[in-house]
């Protein structure tokens, strides 16, 4: 296996799923402060108020990420810590501790790389009308030109929005995630806000340092429909694909979203687009950044599962409507790393602009916890995790711009409404102690990048 010398190994997290500290040092609430506080929406009505106490431990996570190797950190900086209330009012706090987070990185030597919104938006910016309200556009890259003013000296990479597909229609549309709303034109609009987001923002940073480079990451998967399936299994396919993966894309790189969403959603689509914003959604971006954690399945669909005549209530088979093969993780997520590879092998068949793609996330959740030894034997993680990684140096072989893999997640953290009881960590935390302990995968993920990928075949085996 060679994996270029150049190739960057490192660990993800998000601010409200590590940071705790919820109430420090000027922090405004945000959605997921909300609704996690909403009884009924997160299991076992857990919140992240303490989490991983990393607002405080920062000290000590950058070391043990030191002790493992790791080389760049994509952490999130939570916006109500720098503007409370998602307006121009500033919290000079907010910034400090972001600070001295990529101060403490760089000293370790780990390359900073900031995500500027991982779904932790200013209650009272929602409460304007959040991301269904165009005024959000500018107040984002407002954001982001003070996040590239205070951090990009030393923070070069920073990544727009993360998966904005999950906030949009999981947060507006079915309700699971914050905000927890069900309103497909607040879907559509939010949708649309964020691609005009992600480009404005973009040209903030630019503005202010014109060597960042930026893009965006998306949850991207790849729809396989049963053998045997009716067609219209197949158009639902398509739509998917169009919602989840071509919409953020195509928008960027062409300035058009896909014809079919145009389609289904009509009126409700043309209203929110004004003139000229389709020049604006166009940008080039120097990455696109994937997580990637299993394909999704498609069958003969239930009633439910079909899109109504007017466009709505829509479905959401992510990962699985149809038949999932076994094994799954713990989130009853299929295990598929030939789709890594697959979706790789698209991204440079279909949309060869980008100039670097990385794995921002992938990694998978498990319960194991600390066995009588003291130690965590998560074995099916480490097999995960080396299959995965095995799917990226074929695919980089095979002619993908892929230039870096970040593993999800550096520790068990908040899996927003599952909890704290979907472990994704290569540390496993104590959440009442809150002690940190390496797992075989983290021991594994070490040797990996030590030897650049070298050992891969003989992990876990
Ligand atoms: O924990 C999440 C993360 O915040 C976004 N990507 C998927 C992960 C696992 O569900």
């Amino acid at each position: 296996m060679n994996f270029p010398d150049d190739f960057t190994w490192g660990v993800a997290t998000s601010s409200y799923q590590i940071e705790g500290a919820a109430h420090t040092d000027g922090r405004g609430p945000s959605i997921w402060d909300t609704f996690s506080y909403t009884p009924g929406k997160v299991v076992g009505g857990e919140h992240g108020d303490v989490a991983c106490d990393h607002y405080n431990r920062y000290p000590q996570d950058v070391a043990l990420m030191k002790d493992l190797g790791v080389q760049a950190y994509r952490f999130s900086i939570a916006w109500p810590r720098l503007y409370p209330q998602g307006d121009a009012q500033r919290e000079q706090r907010g910034f400090d501790f972001y600070s001295r987070l990529i101060d403490e990185l760089l000293n370790a030597g780990i390359t900073p790389v900031p995500t500027l919104y991982h779904w932790d938006l200013p209650q009272a910016n929602h409460d304007r009308g959040g991301w269904a309200n165009r005024d959000i556009v500018g107040q984002f890259a407002d954001y982001a030109a003070a996040s590239a003013t205070e951090f990009g000296d030393r923070a070069k990479k920073i990544i727009t929005l993360n998966e904005p597909w999950c906030y949009t229609w999981l947060g507006h549309m079915s309700g699971v995630h914050a905000p927890g709303m069900e309103d497909l034109d607040f879907s559509i609009a939010t949708a649309h806000h964020s691609v005009l987001a992600h480009a404005e923002a973009t040209r903030a940073m630019r503005a202010v340092h014109s060597d960042i480079e930026s893009g965006i990451t998306l949850n991207m998967t790849n729809f396989r429909v049963a053998e045997g399936s009716n067609p219209e299994v197949y158009d639902l396919a398509a739509l998917q694909d169009a919602h989840i993966n071509r919409w953020w894309i195509e928008s960027q790189l062409h300035g058009v979203y896909p014809q079919i969403l145009v389609d289904h959603y009509g009126d409700k689509l043309a209203r929110v687009i004004k003139d000229g914003d389709m020049d604006i959604a166009k940008i080039d971006s120097e990455f696109l950044g994937i997580n990637y954690y299993s394909d999704s399945f498609l069958s003969n669909p239930a009633e439910s599962d079909k899109p109504a005549e007017d466009g709505g209530p829509f479905p959401f088979p992510q990962r699985a409507s149809g038949q999932v093969p076994e094994p799954t993780t713990d989130m009853g997520w299929p295990i598929t790393p030939d789709g890594l590879y697959d979706l790789l092998m698209r991204i440079e068949r279909d949309w060869p602009e980008f100039k670097e793609v990385s794995i921002t996330e992938n990694g998978a959740a498990y319960p194991e916890g600390i066995d009588a030894d003291g130690e965590v034997h998560d074995e099916r993680r480490v097999e995960y995790i080396r299959d995965h990684i095995a799917a990226v140096i074929r695919a980089a072989e095979d002619g993908s711009k892929i230039r870096s893999y970040f593993g999800w997640s550096f520790m068990d953290n908040f899996e927003w409404a599952e909890g704290y009881a979907k472990r994704f960590g290569l540390v496993h935390v104590d959440f009442e102690t809150q002690v940190r302990t390496p797992k075989d995968s983290a021991k594994a993920y070490a040797a990996i990048i030590a030897s650049n990928g070298a050992v891969l075949a003989s992990v876990g085996r």
